[in-house]
């Protein structure tokens, strides 16, 4: 049994998610996690709202609600639809969580004592109007490039010049509209990253069997140009880690707070000791898988996220975690993702393009999302999701071969034999056949579970059920009845154990539907199948069972058109 630590990337608090971002790293994190807990193993699966920085501050404005409120709002919706799509995270944090400013604290004062981090004079626009130093998006005015008269103080929307607040004519706080605006000369900390460039360049070399993806996006970082800069780590913000804490190795931080992706990374860690908190264990509880001091030597961490996210993950928390010079548990393999698209286009939050998470659970339970989205994940180019793809998908896939083989089975059953396992005689060579054909499958299907192969778990799944089906029409209980009474019932008891076994399998995929096939079965043994003869015969003769309702319903064409056109107008 191993010791598995499972990390998503943290979804922002501005909103809620599309489908994209959930396929992404949330969804194929939990895939993984339900599939090594069925194997046996002990898993910490971490996720939480990344609640900091300006978008999180913007959001909260336009809700009308103080940015704490909006968070602790958000966080629920979030966790609750978490819920829905049946996102199985031993704990959802929140990077706003005592504990994560603690540890981010932390991180800071080692780096700082192990001269990582300097102090740095940079001229900035301090707002009087508004009492504060605004970030370079918060201020608003003309632009010098094409006179579009609400370029951002960084780019100018309308012509896409990249521009500083110093150029903007009239330039005014898009906070408060305030103009009373001064450029003062202010101190930010930068994270000298440049020095550990050949101690991260070194760790990079040294790990085994990570995808091409993830390291190219490395090693461009750590060599193009001038190679890896050292960065800000610090903003004028009131929302977030208070910089200037009891014991920092600077002074004259007041008012600022670390930049939210130095926080959001540690929160990884923070989210663990949540965890040992709200179950009321020790330190040394979540000690134990991030310190190879205490433990954590003999972990396999693995991280899920989206390919825009991997140089944060290769470099920067690298940075943060071996800078400390403390003996962190430093990722092992990082799995990560290209981009899903929404029917010719992009998803886009801004424009409320696409489908959203809270939108998918109204109109559908969440395996039917989870099934086309783990079979559909973008994992060696982008996706794109079209409502006609997905009806397919969960018609054939979902209904036709699963739903019906498990309605076809129980209901034979009831007809002919009651709604009990029955006796019957012994198996024949058609029977053997199966089983082998099913090993050979089921072999392959946890090879590439364990490999994070996404896409093809999904399809040697999806060739499990169909060997299920191919066996049924072949063996045909329901004409075997009119001659061997006895031989159908042998073949119905397997039949009956077959769908245990798919409920089993395919738990990591649609785990709510795996569950109600369970219940109906009236079992409660998960215990995955080594041996698949052996698992065959879990359910014994005379055990009963009720016929599960409709376990998929189809998509009619109608409503796949209606869906087409509701999503088509944005959110
Ligand atoms: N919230 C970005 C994103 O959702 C960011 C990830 C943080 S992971 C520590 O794409
Ligand atoms: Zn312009």
């Amino acid at each position: 049994m191993a010791r598995i630590l499972i990390t998503s990337a943290l979804p922002y608090i501005n909103g809620i998610k599309h489908l994209g971002n959930l396929v992404g790293s949330q969804l194929p994190a939990d895939l993984y996690a339900r599939y090594m807990r069925a194997r046996g193993h002990e898993v910490m699966f971490i996720c939480a709202t990344d609640e900091h920085g300006t978008p999180a501050e913007i959001a909260a404005a336009k809700a009308g609600q103080p940015v704490a409120e909006y968070c602790a709002e958000m966080h629920n919706v979030q966790a609750e639809l978490a819920r829905g799509f049946g996102l199985s995270f031993d704990h959802f944090g929140r990077s706003s969580s005592p504990r994560n400013h603690a540890l981010t604290q932390h991180f800071a004062e080692r780096l700082g004592d192990a001269g990582l981090i300097e102090p740095v004079s940079e001229k900035q626009v301090y707002s009087h109007g508004d009492g504060r130093f605004l970030p370079d998006r918060y201020i608003e005015g003309t632009c010098p490039n094409c006179g579009y008269e609400r370029a951002r103080g960084d780019q100018c929307e309308n012509c896409t010049k990249q521009l500083t607040p110093l150029e903007l004519i009239d330039p005014r706080s898009a906070i408060s509209g305030a103009t009373d605006l001064e450029v003062r000369e202010t101190r930010h900390l930068h994270l000298r990253q440049s020095k550990l460039r050949d101690t991260l360049d070194d760790w990079i070399d040294s790990q085994q069997g990570w995808p091409v993806l993830t390291t190219s996006i490395a090693k461009k970082w750590l060599h193009d140009g001038d190679g890896l800069q050292d960065r800000g780590i610090t903003r004028d913000l009131d929302w977030g880690v208070p910089v200037q804490f009891e014991g920092a190795p600077w002074q004259g931080m007041e008012g600022k707070v670390f930049y939210v992706w130095f926080d959001a990374p540690i929160e990884y860690i923070a989210a663990t000791a949540e965890w040992a908190d709200s179950e009321g264990l020790d330190e040394a509880a979540w000690r134990r898988w991030w310190r190879t001091d205490e433990g954590a030597d003999d972990v396999r961490y693995v991280q899920f996220m989206g390919k825009d996210n991997v140089p944060f993950h290769t470099l920067s928390f690298p940075a943060t975690l071996i800078g400390s010079g403390e003996p962190w548990k430093m990722v092992d393999y990082i799995k990560s993702f290209n981009y899903l698209n929404y029917d010719g286009g992009q998803f886009s939050t801004s424009l409320g393009r696409g489908v959203f998470m809270d939108q998918a659970l109204d109109i559908l339970p969440g395996d039917y999302w989870r099934w086309w989205l783990l079979s559909h994940a973008p994992e060696n180019s982008d996706a794109e999701f079209t409502w006609e793809n997905f009806q397919a998908s969960v018609n054939k896939d979902l209904a036709d071969v699963l739903g019906n083989l498990v309605s076809r089975v129980t209901k034979f059953c009831r007809s002919k034999f009651g709604e009990v396992v029955p006796e019957g005689g012994a198996n024949g060579p058609r029977e053997a056949q199966l089983v082998e054909n099913l090993a050979t499958r089921l072999r392959a299907y946890e090879r590439h579970m364990e490999a994070m192969e996404v896409r093809k778990s999904a399809a040697e799944l999806r060739a499990l059920w169909v060997l299920g089906n191919e066996y049924l029409q072949e063996a045909a209980p329901w004409s075997t009845f009119k001659t061997d009474p006895d031989q159908a019932a042998a073949q119905i008891r397997l039949s009956l154990n077959l769908i245990r076994l798919y409920a089993v399998v395919s738990q990591p995929f649609i785990p709510a539907a795996s569950a109600r096939i369970m219940a109906d079965l009236g079992c409660e043994d998960w215990s995955w199948p080594k041996d698949i003869a052996t698992s065959l015969q879990v359910l014994a003769p005379g055990h009963a069972f009720t016929v599960p309702e409709v376990l998929f319903a189809k998509i009619s064409d109608e409503r796949r058109a209606e869906w087409e056109e509701q999503f088509a107008g944005g959110r």
